[in-house]
This record gives structure tokens, sequence and C-alpha cells, in this order.
């Protein structure tokens, strides 16, 4: 490819998704029909996000418009927005959002053989100070889309098909992997089209950072002391880690994905499950994290492993670069 190439032949996510779906030639274009109403939530978002600041001027989350409108927080107008591009894309029986208590189940007209676990909107109390924050999303295939439960939903990581994030930062960048490697784009503005610009991301296999809410440490297990301590403190002859944490989950697992290290959501004494969602928070990024060549752990399992019992379970998280997470495992392992 000349750099000429680049600028003229564009490679927006459609496109790209579309050459992976022609490799299986059983695809009838659902799964990028799907695809496209997910982008056109996170466009949404994206626009919203970036008008976030000017609230006070026009109103928006849960503020009070010019018009006298009492306007939506962001949080719940990104959730409306998603499930009603999903519903009506006319490819999905069932949708499991953070912000919504029950599963939605489609009714029988538009209902797809496709399942979309989300968090709209991730890292909410960034939202106020402009910080980075994102959207999740993991997509299963129902067993039976005549007939649709919530055991098709609660089904184990390494069952999805695709998992995905929409990181809104100084750009608005989606990272996607349909299970085969993992690939960036970044919406260009003025095209309204997300742009292939970080093909094939591979994490690397070790990193020199660790990301964790230090201010649980008094409450944390052994495992998790030891190896913060490590991190601080090697005795190996091995140099510190940095710390960086920035309490957006997209935020800091999109860097960790991106210049390696690891972060940490543990379990505990005051939350013993730790406090990230199993279906859509830690799932998607673990698929995410292996299909780029890292690894992911709950402190007793592959991430992908496990097998949620309620659809808005929780489950401690280690994931990133492999020697990383393979050294957290030794620590809980050396604990059993
Ligand atoms: P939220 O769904 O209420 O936004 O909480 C999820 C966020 C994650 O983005 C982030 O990793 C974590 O909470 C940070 O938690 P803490 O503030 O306890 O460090
Ligand atoms: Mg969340």
């Amino acid at each position: 490819h000349s750099a000429d190439a680049h600028r003229t032949d564009l490679m927006t996510i459609t496109r790209f998704v579309l050459n992976e779906q022609s490799k299986h030639p059983e695809s009838r274009g659902d799964f990028t029909i799907l695809l496209n109403n997910i982008v056109l939530g996170c466009k949404f978002v994206c626009s919203a996000v970036n008008k976030a600041g000017l609230a006070k001027l026009i109103g928006l989350a849960g503020e009070t418009n010019v018009q006298g409108e009492e306007q939506k927080k962001l949080d719940v107008l990104s959730n409306e927005v998603f499930v009603k591009a999903l519903v009506s894309s006319g490819r999905t029986c069932i949708l499991v959002s953070e912000e919504d208590e029950e599963a939605t189940f489609v009714e029988p007209s538009l209902r797809g053989r496709y399942i979309v676990v989300f968090d709209p909107l991730d890292g909410s109390s960034n939202i106020d100070c402009g910080v980075s924050i994102g959207t999740i999303f993991g997509i299963y295939m129902v067993k039976d889309s005549h007939e649709p439960t919530l055991d098709d939903v609660l089904q184990p990581g390494k069952s999805m098909l695709a998992a995905g994030y929409c990181m809104y930062g100084s750009s608005c960048t989606l990272v996607l992997s349909t299970g085969s490697g993992v690939n960036g784009f970044t919406l260009d503005p003025s095209l309204g089209e997300f742009i292939l610009t970080h093909p094939d991301i591979k994490i690397p296999k070790k990193g020199k950072i660790y990301s964790v809410n230090e201010g649980n440490a008094k409450n944390w297990d052994g495992p998790t002391t030891n190896y913060v301590e490590k991190c601080k403190f090697p005795k190996d002859g091995s140099s510190a880690k940095s710390l960086r944490y920035i309490g957006s989950m997209v935020a800091d697992v999109h860097r960790t994905l991106l210049y390696g290290g690891i972060f940490l959501y543990p379990a505990d004494k005051k939350s013993p499950n730790g406090k990230l969602r199993v279906l859509y928070e830690v799932f998607p990024m673990s698929f995410l994290m292996e299909q780029a060549g890292g690894q992911a752990f709950t402190g007793k399992q592959r991430a992908l492993d496990l097998v949620p019992t309620k659809i808005h379970e929780r489950s401690p998280i280690f994931l990133g670069s492999y020697d990383d997470v393979e050294e957290i495992k030794s620590f809980y392992a050396a604990d059993e």
C-alpha cells in the first residue's frame, strides 16, 4: 500500500466486516446489519458526549434546556438509542443492558438470531469532568430464535461471536473482534465513518504498567496485595511498574491493549465479587484481550470459561499482557 492508497482507498468498518463475513459462505449479511446499528449508537453517543461540556448552555444530561424541557441523563439517553437501534435492526432477539434491570425480549415480528449484551455508557463518573468514557458490547447467537430464553444469555464468554468497545476520548475509537484478531477503527467526523486505523492489534507480551484502584488496598486479598507490592518493589532485579488508573474501564483497557501491562479489578472484603459485570464488561474485554494475544483471569479461572447465573453478575478480573497475567495467576495458585 502506498501512502496515497491509504488516503483514497478507505477501509470503513462496514467494508471490513463485509470482507470478513464473505469468508463464511453461509453469511447472509445479518451480522453487518447488526453491527451497523451498534455503530449508529456509538456515533450518537460520541456526538452527545462531545456536547456534554456544553450541558449548562444547551441543557444536556439532566439539566433543563433553553426551551425549559427536562433533558434525559446521558447514560439513560444512550441506552434508549442503543435499544431502539438494536430492536429496529430486526436482527436481535434478546438485549441485556447495564441500564435495564430485566433483559429485553424482542417481539416476534422484529426478532433475529443475535443476542447483544452491552453497557451503553460505561465510566459515567467521568462524564462531568470530560474524561474518556465508552460503550462496551458482546454478541451471542441464540440457539432457537423461535424460543429465546435467558439460558441463551447465560453462556460462558468463550461462546461470544464478537465483542468490542467504543471509546469517546480525544478521538472516537471503536475496537472490534469477530473472533479472528482485533482491529481498531477511528471515527472520521467529516465523513461520519469509522476507518480502519489499528489493523490486527496485538498486545505486548509483557508490559510496564499496572492499573488498579489502590484506594481499595486495605480490603484486598493476599494474592492481589502481594502482586501489587511486587509491581512497586520488585525483588528479582526487574524494574518497578508505572501506575495508570483512569477509572473508566474502556480507557484503562484500551491503554492496556495498546501499551501492554495489566488491568485489575480484584475482589475485596467489601465486594467479594469485585465490581465489574460479567456479561457486558468482563466478557467482552476478556474476549478482546485473548484475541490480541493477552489473557484474562478471574482469580480462579480463565475469565471466558465462567458461566454466569444472573445477567448482572459481577466477577473479579485481571487482564492484559500474557506474561503479566501469568504472574498474577501464579500468585493465586500459590495461595490455594
Ligand atoms: P459504572 O458502570 O458505574 O460506570 O462503573 C464501572 C466503572 C468502570 O468503567 C471502571 O473500571 C470502574 O467502574 C472503576 O471503579 P472504581 O471507581 O471503584 O475504581
Ligand atoms: Mg459500567
